[in-house]
């Protein structure tokens, strides 16, 4: 409470009134649809966290009622209630009602909502039906209720308490929101990472609709975090390296450890918000185990005076990562505001990496020979790559055609109105290239199995014809050499067969896209073709349906008909193959999208990787999602 009666002239601009919050919720939550319903829950969440961060609370729970109300409860200090002189309301009514006014009672301190969004509980008062807050302070229990961002009952004292905490319950606004379902999934996943990044805080999630109650709590921290990342892959060493230390009222915490895979999984936070673009304590993290890594092998002498340094990438082949800072005042960037701006962190954190993983390799010889090996192993991978490359430029330079003889191309050459179709099979291929519209629809059939890349480095990858093939036809190259904006095409859509084969080769082409040009999935330039799967006939009346609901639907009440299955895109003429499912005006194509780096990253893991443990769990949790699947 002790700044609160210090408002300034400068903070008069900042007290809108919630009403702009509900004309233009966008603005506040990014969206109004299951994204930015779901945000609502992490704005609330955040507020316990930096409670927690601050040292005063150890639990938080969240509970999805039955209504679809969400309840936030935490054991800290409890949101104060005194009055405001100034505004003539209680703190916590100011709190509630007035934008931005969160942070001003809070003091100084690490706060996750210095990120991202941050707009306070307000935004969620402001965009709910309804908000409840029960208060333990002082021996009593206060409560006050809101409709629609404005104060419904005055703060009241309902009872006595012994502990204290804040208790905030709130309905998502029906005027407001697309959706009103709140998914366990979603929530979990964010509130588990929360626990991983705040060592000791139980956080708890209870699905009254369900009755499920998942409890998260992890003494090991970012440890677990790792080895949690890690659990479906084979590690080359037992136990991550950890390092901690703090500068400057900036903590800096890292943990990290190699796999026996190519990919390279950093995830890097700060104040828990989960910097996706990078940053300043990314790059110093970066910079120092590069810098770590080749002094310690020349002084062990594997590296001899007259041989080049270790790329980066060939250190992080394989590892998984987690950088995590917590400072006063973070500031964000980027596109997406998720990156790290502040300058100095990037020396603290490259001082602090440099120093902890230099202790590391002269106190874990074994270990240390291990990371070496690796390193050493995906240089020499990833020279004889780039001789593969030199090797297919040169040849294509010799043999005037560039593109691969399978394609057929488009006659439009702008890549925004460009398609290409990658079809299983010659026989599908010679179709779609009969049913095409060939101005813009270009076609790339595709032979047999592709290459699992999750199992393969790069030179392998290159070796093979079909992704080569694939390579050339998309332009944008592959490796250190990549670049999404010479791209072909801004659809390349995968057209498989609606069968076992047809859902495989679809996951290897989405794991290669997902590994080696991501660029290209994040930007949304990947889809899948929805072929059908029943053709209903009656009379002369031919219907085709994409799933099996749709399905039983439809023939409910018929009589006389005739239904046709289709197993594959071979089945279907060229006509049918354009009507049903490569015709813009009617067709329907899944845009592929990574919502969430971490989940793809497992999923791409479990299903394509060397451990079958894992994918028979999944296969068999998943099994109405992933109709078909066989690995
Ligand atoms: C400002 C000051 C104090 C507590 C809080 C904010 C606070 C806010 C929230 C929001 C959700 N849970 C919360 N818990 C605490 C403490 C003031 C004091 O007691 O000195």
């Amino acid at each position: 409470m002790d700044n609160t009666n210090n408002y300034g002239a400068n903070d008069i601009q900042v007290l809108e009134g919630l009403e702009a919050v509900r004309k233009r919720p966008g603005m506040y939550i990014g969206s109004t649809s299951a994204r930015g319903l779901h945000h609502l829950v992490y704005e609330i969440v955040d507020n316990s966290i930096d409670e927690a961060m601050a040292g005063y609370c150890d639990k938080v729970e969240v509970v999805i009622n039955e209504d679809n109300s969400i309840e936030v409860t935490d054991n800290g200090r409890g949101i104060p209630v005194e009055k405001n002189s100034k505004m003539n309301k209680s703190a916590l009514e100011v709190v509630m009602t007035v934008l931005h006014a969160g942070g001003k009672f809070g003091g100084s301190g690490y706060k996750v909502s210095g990120g991202l969004h941050g707009v306070g509980a307000s935004v969620v008062n402001a965009l709910s039906e309804w908000l409840e807050v029960e208060i333990k302070r002082d021996g009593k229990i206060y409560q006050q209720k809101y409709e629609r961002g404005k104060a419904s009952t005055e703060l009241t004292i309902i009872g006595d308490s012994k502990g204290t905490g804040t208790k905030i319950t709130f309905k998502p606004d029906c005027q407001i929101f697309d959706e009103l379902g709140f998914d366990i999934d979603t929530l979990s996943h964010r509130l588990r990472e929360l626990s991983f990044l705040n060592k000791g805080l139980k956080i708890v999630i209870n699905d009254k609709r369900i009755n499920q109650e998942i409890e998260f709590l992890h003494q090991g921290g970012i440890v677990d975090f790792v080895k949690y990342l890690n659990k479906n892959k084979d590690v080359i060493y037992d136990e991550p390296v950890y390092i901690f230390s703090e500068k400057n009222d900036t903590q800096v915490e890292v943990c990290l450890q190699h796999n026996e895979g190519y990919a390279e999984n950093i995830y890097s936070f700060a104040n828990n918000i989960n910097t996706i673009e990078g940053g300043t304590h990314e790059a110093g993290f970066k910079s120092a185990m590069t810098r770590v890594f080749n002094d310690y092998a020349r002084k062990i002498n594997v590296l001899k005076e007259s041989n080049a340094n270790l790329a980066g990438e060939d250190i992080r082949e394989g590892i998984t990562a987690i950088i995590s800072v917590k400072m006063i005042d973070p500031q964000f960037e980027g596109q997406t505001k998720t990156k790290l701006g502040n300058s100095e962190v990037r020396g603290i954190t490259d001082g602090i990496v440099n120093e902890g993983l230099s202790n590391f390799l002269e106190e874990n010889p074994a270990i240390a020979k291990k990371m070496i090996e690796k390193s050493f192993n995906a240089a020499r991978a990833r020279e004889a790559a780039r001789k593969a490359r030199e090797l297919t430029r040169r040849k294509s330079a010799l043999e005037s055609t560039t593109l691969p003889g399978k394609l057929a191309d488009c006659s439009v050459k702008d890549p925004a109105m460009s398609e290409l179709y990658l079809v299983e099979g010659d026989s599908a291929g010679g179709s779609a290239k009969q049913g095409r519209d060939r101005r813009f629809q270009a076609i790339l059939p595709l032979r047999g199995k592709i290459l699992n890349v999750e199992k393969a480095r790069l030179d392998r990858i290159l070796g093979n014809e079909e992704i080569r093939a694939m390579i050339t036809a998309i332009g944008t190259g592959i490796g250190e050499e990549f670049n999404v904006s010479k791209a072909r095409y801004h659809k390349i859509i995968i057209m498989t067969d609606a069968d076992v084969d047809g859902s495989h080769i679809r996951t290897l082409l989405l794991t290669f896209f997902y590994r080696y040009m991501k660029p290209i999935v994040e930007t949304g330039y990947i889809y899948i073709a929805q072929p059908p799967l029943y053709k209903v006939k009656r009379g002369k009346e031919e219907n085709y349906y994409y799933n099996d609901k749709d399905l039983e639907n439809a023939t409910k009440n018929l009589k006389n008909y005739n239904i046709q299955r289709y197993k594959g895109l071979g089945e279907m003429n060229p006509e049918q193959l354009w009507e049903t499912t490569m015709n813009p005006e009617g067709r329907t194509v899944l845009k592929v999208s990574i919502d969430n780096a971490m989940k793809a990253d497992e999923i791409f893991t479990i299903l394509m990787g060397d451990k079958v443990e894992p994918r028979k769990n999944f296969i068999h949790d998943h099994a109405k999602e992933v109709r078909n699947l066989d690995i």
